[in-house]
């Protein structure tokens, strides 16, 4: 099933999701759904909720070296946990939740996190680069925080005239 992707302002996307306790069939269902709803809606990364569910769930789906987006390079990542952040970087970012918007962003290069897969086992990993990048920029919405808060005043603002510009287009094809 393709879920709709909840877009800012919605105040659902500032709620703070909640540990899975169960690992069973439906989690699996919900896993499906939402690799179905990300590749859909053309997104490399997806947290619950963007689509509602405050759980704290994620998908991570980079292209390889060739440009192509394997299934079997999906991270599903559940409950995680940062451990060690270090050195930084900028990347310019987007957000299914935030379409058409791309900014610059300064996060973490290197971190270490710990997560769970579908079937509760534990997992470490380091990460590096794009991946660091995805897993802080989707590990963010479930504390209910996006992107575009992480922008400087100037950028920011940038942001906030480039959305009203497009609400207002939206409203003249409508
Ligand atoms: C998060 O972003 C991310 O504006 C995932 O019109 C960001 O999937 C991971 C998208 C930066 C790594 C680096 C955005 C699709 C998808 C749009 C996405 C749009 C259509 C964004
Ligand atoms: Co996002």
């Amino acid at each position: 099933m393709i879920y709709n992707i909840l877009v800012y302002p919605d105040k659902k996307l500032r709620e703070v999701s909640k540990n899975v306790k169960k690992f069973d069939d439906k989690l699996h269902i919900l896993l499906n759904d939402m690799y179905e709803t990300m590749i859909a809606k053309e997104g490399i990364g997806l947290a619950a909720i963007q689509i509602g569910i405050t759980k704290n769930i994620l998908l991570i789906n980079l292209a390889d070296d060739d440009g192509m987006q394997k299934k079997e390079d999906m991270l599903e990542v559940i409950n995680p946990k940062i451990t060690h952040l270090d050195g930084s970087e900028i990347y310019q970012e987007g957000c299914l939740s935030v379409p058409g918007f791309y900014e610059d962003v300064k996060r973490a290069k290197n971190i270490t996190v710990e997560y769970f897969d579908r079937f509760g086992n534990k997992t470490v990993q380091d990460l590096e680069g794009l991946p660091a990048i995805a897993m802080q920029h989707e590990m963010d919405h479930l504390k209910g925080h996006l992107f575009i808060e992480k922008l400087s005043y100037l950028k920011r603002k940038k942001f906030e005239k480039e959305w009203k510009k497009k609400l207002k287009s939206e409203m003249d094809t409508k």
